[in-house]
């Protein structure tokens, strides 16, 4: 009897781990999903990727967990008039080829031979993770308009963005595509392309700049939903349902894909890491930087948005009638720059959202040069729209932009009445708030030469390590040690990047120094006469008579152990 319940636990016990195993690897194994496969099919087959086996079908390695390449035959004849109209895509490519001994690289800043070398369309690989092609999406979503601005875009890259989207995208879900020639040298870039159904064309009488151009590439849209791409993009596989399906859910948000790269040398389309979110400098310099750890950690499923601080700019989805509301963008913003943080501080502070969807992917041709040229200069335009941002969005916190790009200051950026009074109407949050909820990360920087002591009688305030603070002899000159200089900072009393920290919020509380954080309430002072007054608690920084360590207790400024004089240190 004994015997026979051991074999049967032995037996339930290998079933146990077999079963395991089998939904371990179900779970890590790559799927191909049907859209990806009979878009695939509608793609050429000039893939420069792995070579495909036998089955038309690449393996890519499992650590890869993207999914497989599926590269098939060009579409058939019929599919591509279908597509195209009446366009003659040849000879539209090939009346503006590069001809022999010029420089590839001159007119667009990217291999210019490369991209024609790759004509219209190709398959690129499908850089999504394995596990985007099992969401679904809502049977209904709404159609968009695609707004694509651009100023002497070579003809092949347009060609491929346009088709891209047109292959790639359930035919559906595209209303048009409107395309905004900013004053291109050549008229026939555009107009010849709006032969393709779906495809219209606006042309600027002069040059706007591309934060203008979208503007009128908006008020022409005629779908509820609009959707911004490059001049010089492909798109990949089933990238536009997730970014309608986020904003069909709430309009407020605003989202992007993540953007992989297309060399400038090779054409080649390498995926982007799916860890990044946008970032900036105190400057107003966009950067692209990780996750913070604790969200990365907190991430269970790699198809789940990221919160962005700021988007990139160029590639989003937006709800058109929020973008209305919001005020569009600042129009009096020239050629390029800035329009980004102009837009991801309104979105974030008016009430709205920023998200960069991991199941989206659009790749981008990222150069390291304008090929354009500005009429005011690169640098002036780029302070004069990244200034206009600062001054409406930033509050206080401008002075870090100006301490960071002092350059800026004095030079023109016109009138910001009308954005300021959109401000208010839309009765946006502080910038503060912004930093606090969106953007913790983004440090305070340390302003040099505005230290002072904390005087009290010839003594001063002294940190002996992070726990332990004392009054101590006051020093001077070049003797001051770290330990004595402090940096009013506004509600913070700062040593570097630790600050004046209360313990707890009654009288009595020692007080320490701890990381500073603007979301940290213990941190927060303000001066009350000659007294530190902790603002939720309401008790004032004391040193216990005579001169004991330092704790908050009711605020009584007139007495000596209360009294904390400033002095600068130079
Ligand atoms: O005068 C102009 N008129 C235009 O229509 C100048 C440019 N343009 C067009 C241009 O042809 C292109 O289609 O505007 C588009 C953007 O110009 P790019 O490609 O020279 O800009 P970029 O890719 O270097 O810059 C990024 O930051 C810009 C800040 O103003 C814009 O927001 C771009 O859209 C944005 N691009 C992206 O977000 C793609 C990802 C790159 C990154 C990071
Ligand atoms: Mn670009």
């Amino acid at each position: 009897m004994r015997r026979i319940r051991a074999n049967a636990i032995a037996i339930l016990t290998v079933a146990w781990i077999l079963g395991t195993f089998y939904y371990l690897w179900q779970d890590n194994k790559p799927r191909a999903s049907p859209s990806s496969a009979s878009q695939a099919r509608a793609v050429g087959a000039k893939s420069r990727g792995p070579k495909p086996a036998a089955s038309g079908r690449v393996d890519i390695r499992r650590e890869d967990r993207t999914l497989p390449l599926i590269v098939t035959h060009p579409p058939r004849a019929e599919q591509q008039a279908q597509l195209l109209g009446s366009f003659d895509e040849k000879a539209y490519l090939a009346s503006k080829q590069l001809k022999a001994g010029e420089d590839p690289y001159r007119e667009h800043a990217f291999n210019l031979q490369e991209s024609d070398r790759l004509g219209s369309e190709r398959a690129i690989r499908d850089t999504r993770h394995y596990r985007c092609a099992s969401v679904t999406f809502d049977p209904d979503l709404p159609s968009t308009s695609i707004i694509i601005t651009f100023h002497n875009e070579a003809r092949s890259t347009l060609l491929r963005t346009i088709k891209s989207v047109l292959i790639r995208s359930p035919p559906h879900l595209i209303q048009e595509i409107i395309l905004v020639d900013d004053f291109s040298s050549d008229p026939e870039d555009c107009q010849l392309l709006s032969q393709i159904p779906k495809v219209r064309c606006l042309r600027n009488e002069r040059r706007e700049g591309l934060i203008r151009s979208r503007v009128r590439g908006a008020g022409a849209a005629s779908a509820s939903i609009l959707t911004f791409l490059d001049s010089h993009c492909e798109v990949n596989t089933d990238w536009l349902q997730p970014m309608i399906q986020r904003v069909k859910e709430d309009h407020t948000r605003v989202v992007s894909p993540i953007i992989d790269v297309i060399s400038l040398d090779n054409f080649a389309y390498l995926a982007a890491s799916a860890d990044l979110r946008g970032g900036f400098d105190w400057s107003l310099h966009f950067k692209w930087e990780q996750i913070p750890i604790e969200q990365k950690m907190a991430r269970t499923d790699p198809t789940q948005p990221i919160r962005t601080p700021v988007i990139a700019g160029g590639i989003f989805v937006m709800d058109k009638s929020w973008f209305n509301h919001l005020g569009q963008y600042d129009t009096h913003m020239d050629i390029w720059g800035g329009e980004n943080f102009e837009l991801s501080f309104r979105v974030w502070m008016c009430g709205g959202s920023l998200e960069i969807l991991p199941c989206s992917r659009v790749g981008h041709v990222f150069r390291k040069r304008h090929p354009y040229d500005f009429p005011e200069g690169n640098a002036l335009t780029y302070i004069k729209n990244t200034r206009r941002a600062a001054e409406v969005w930033m509050d206080d916190y401008k002075q870090y932009y100006y301490a960071a790009r002092p350059s800026a200051q004095g030079k023109a950026f016109g009138s910001i009445a009308d954005r300021l009074d959109l401000r208010r109407k839309l009765n946006c949050n502080s910038f503060r708030w912004y930093l606090e909820n969106v953007y913790p990360e983004l440090k305070i920087p340390e302003q040099k030469g505005t230290y002072s002591l904390l005087k009290q009688g010839g003594l001063c305030l002294e940190s002996y390590n992070r726990d332990t603070l004392g009054l101590a002899e006051c020093k001077s000159g070049s003797s001051i040690p770290a330990s004595q200089k402090w940096m009013l900072v506004e509600p913070q009393i700062r040593q570097h990047d630790l600050c004046l920290t209360i313990t707890a919020f009654s009288s009595g509380s020692k007080v320490r120094l701890e990381p500073c954080s603007p979301k940290e309430s213990r941190q927060r002072w303000k001066p009350r006469g000659p007294a530190l007054q902790h603002l939720v608690s309401g008790l004032c920084l004391d040193s216990q008579p005579p001169a004991g360590p330092p704790v908050i207790s009711q605020c009584r400024p007139q007495m000596a152990s209360q009294s904390w004089e400033p002095q600068l240190v130079t």
